[in-house]
């Protein structure tokens, strides 16, 4: 009998580099004493310290109103417990499960989104208050991370674009920079870099304006009806369907508009394998596997997972290619 192995994340296809994991241990080992001592007592500081979020205190999730979305025929929707159970938001630790495990704790009520930089009405809202007054809607996206998994999520939020024209940019406005909340007391991974996978805290992501003012961008304060659970970016994170999902920054505290290209988080780490565009493109390989191909996580056990091509753009080359044209795509990657 054939007996098929249960989907894994194949070591060679996940985010950091052997470079920086290497420097990450590295950093833990010092920080305790080298060899197998050293390992022992970062295990039981593990158990001790550093996952003392309240695990049970599960974040309530509240019904959302929004408009729905009409059902895409060809598009199969990826289980919502697999949705909240298969992440990656390394401020919990890198293991697709972590983030959930280990993210119930944090504290998502009040929660203030500071929009500043290059625009004449900077302000400071309030999110749980623009959840009830902006008008949500629901957006069923295609979802690609860059370790080539894939998922259908029904999302609810609102476009990016025209809640940045309440802030009125400015002429100087090229492009857009986010940033996630720092609180390392909050946030294992960055109290310990083998935790947080090498990442250099508060996260930080960024997109060009044209991409920011497209209305396939959003900020995405639900999923499934629901507000959105900590491990998914809770109360408000952003969602570009054509990017790679690394793109799509949790927990934000802050918008700055700016004249330059900001930095990125991947690209910091690893500029060789993580570029500012991150467009889904089969056509162009991460330098340690291939981008031709994903594996959709759909309903169904543990074998239900689909390899499928990838498509360029993630499915919405019709809609932006436009922003693209005229550049080289291996280059800009
Ligand atoms: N702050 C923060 N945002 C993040 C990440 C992270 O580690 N920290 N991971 C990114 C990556 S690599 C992916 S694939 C998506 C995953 O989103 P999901 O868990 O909601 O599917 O979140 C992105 N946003
Ligand atoms: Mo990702």
């Amino acid at each position: 009998m054939l007996i098929k192995k249960p989907p894994r994340n194949a070591p060679s296809e996940a985010h950091a580099t052997p470079e920086s994991a290497y420097v990450s241990r590295r950093t833990v080992m010092k920080g305790l004493g080298a060899g197998i001592g050293g390992l022992l007592l970062a295990r039981s500081a593990h158990a001790l310290d550093l996952f003392s979020s309240e695990k049970n205190a599960a974040a309530v999730r509240k019904p959302l109103e929004f408009a729905a979305a009409k059902p895409v025929p060809e598009l199969t929707l990826t289980p919502e417990a697999k949705v909240t159970n298969h992440n990656n938001f390394y401020e919990f630790g890198t293991g697709k499960t972590d983030p959930a495990e280990n993210s119930q704790g944090l504290k998502i009520e009040p929660w203030t989104l500071t929009v500043e930089g290059e625009v004449e009405k900077p302000a400071t809202v309030d999110v749980w208050k623009l959840m009830n007054e902006i008008g949500l809607e629901e957006r069923i996206y295609r979802m690609r991370c860059v370790e080539a998994w894939s998922m259908v999520i029904p999302w609810v939020g609102f476009e990016l674009g025209k809640f940045l024209q309440r802030f009125a940019p400015t002429s100087r406005a090229k492009y857009v920079a986010f940033e996630t909340l720092y609180d390392p007391e909050q946030m294992p991974g960055q109290r310990n870099r083998y935790v947080g996978g090498g990442v250099d805290y508060p996260y930080v992501e960024g997109l060009r304006m044209d991409e920011a003012m497209h209305p396939l961008t959003i900020l995405s304060v639900g999923l499934y009806g629901k507000t959105l659970p900590p491990q998914n970016g809770a109360p408000v994170r952003l969602v570009v369907p054509w990017k790679y999902g690394f793109k799509g920054i949790k927990s934000i505290v802050k918008i700055k508009l700016v004249e330059r290209m900001p930095p990125t988080s991947w690209n910091k780490l690893a500029p060789q394998e993580y570029g500012f565009y991150a467009n889904v493109n089969p056509a162009v390989d991460h330098p340690r596997w291939s981008q031709a191909s994903e594996r959709f996580i759909g309903p169904g056990g543990l074998f239900s997972v689909k390899r499928q091509p990838t498509l360029p753009f993630n499915g919405y080359a019709e809609e932006v290619a436009g922003l693209y044209s005229g550049m080289n795509l291996k280059k800009f990657y």
